[in-house]
């Protein structure tokens, strides 16, 4: 059997290849569990620095493969939120929690939970061509995967409202004009910027780094007072990393760093 998710660790980037391009990379229990498992090596592998998410073929992902839960077939209607439970929602968590960064190289269309599982990665680069839908209208669903959240706080209420209930298609590149994600980037670019991002953080002060991301995760719903004082903690750990040590030693030095993750 084909591995549904291919996994790659070079130069500390965890590359994780999304792989159903004949169902445009929609979900089955099989990719569930191969993606999960991904990220769940990136928390437990000191060796993983970054990961790089993205899929084979002209598609990111459809979303949930609906050829599993077909209406057709009869029988009691699906509790999708068991799926939601069991599936799409660990793997969210490990996304957001992981203190290192994931860059999603979104090399086509994403629809539905597709879309949503891009965006919540730190960075996003879409190919010029790739588009973004919230698809779960047209099925009678609601935004999932983190999409209520994600859009309305990315986007405000007007937009991401429109977007949901008209799953209407939005463009890489108005999704990067929007602030939706990062860059928009011509498509026979998109996987040597997205590996040369990967490595250039792969090759970063790691720790530094997913404190950095833990903050600006926590700023939303932080107060001012709060966010002070996570800071102070956030970088007081930093403090004690070597690669501050490195950083510093490095700029006196007049050279380049050279960061170890530790
Ligand atoms: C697919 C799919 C697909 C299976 C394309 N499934 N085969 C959570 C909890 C539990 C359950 C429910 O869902 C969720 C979350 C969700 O993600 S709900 C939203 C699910 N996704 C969608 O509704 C999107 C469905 N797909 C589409 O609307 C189109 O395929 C898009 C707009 C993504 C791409 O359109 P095209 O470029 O025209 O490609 P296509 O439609 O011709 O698709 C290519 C093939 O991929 C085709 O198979 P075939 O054998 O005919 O070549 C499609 O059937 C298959 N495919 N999406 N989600």
């Amino acid at each position: 059997m084909t591995d549904t998710v291919l996994v790659d660790l070079a130069d500390g980037v965890l590359t994780l290849t999304l792989n159903r391009p004949d169902k445009l990379n929609s979900f089955n229990e099989a990719m569930h569990l191969a993606l999960r498992a991904g990220f769940q090596r990136a928390h437990d592998d000191a060796e993983v620095r970054a990961v790089l998410l993205t899929g084979t073929g002209r598609g990111f992902s459809a979303g949930q493969d609906l050829g599993d839960r077909d209406p057709r077939k009869g029988g009691p209607a699906p509790d999708l939120g068991a799926t939601l439970e069991t599936f799409y929602n660990p793997t969210l968590r490990l996304i957001r929690s992981l203190e290192k960064p994931v860059i999603c190289a979104v090399n086509g269309v994403a629809a539905g939970a597709g879309a949503n599982i891009a965006l919540a990665c730190d960075i996003v680069l879409a190919a010029q061509s790739a588009r973004f839908i919230q698809a779960f209208a047209k099925i009678g669903l609601v935004p999932d995967a983190g999409g209520s959240w994600s859009l309305t706080r990315i986007l405000g209420e007007p937009r991401a409202k429109a977007l949901a209930l008209t799953a209407q298609p939005v463009s890489a590149q108005q999704a990067a004009d929007w602030g939706l994600i990062w860059q928009a980037v011509a498509d026979d670019a998109l996987m040597d910027q997205a590996r040369a991002l990967a490595l250039s953080l792969a090759s970063g002060p790691t720790r530094g780094l997913g404190l950095t991301k833990r903050l600006i995760q926590a700023a939303a719903t932080n107060s001012l007072d709060e966010q002070l004082d996570m800071e102070r903690d956030c970088q007081r750990e930093a403090g004690r990393s070597r690669d501050y040590a490195e950083g510093v030693t490095a700029f006196l030095e007049k050279r380049p760093a050279v960061f170890r993750g530790e």
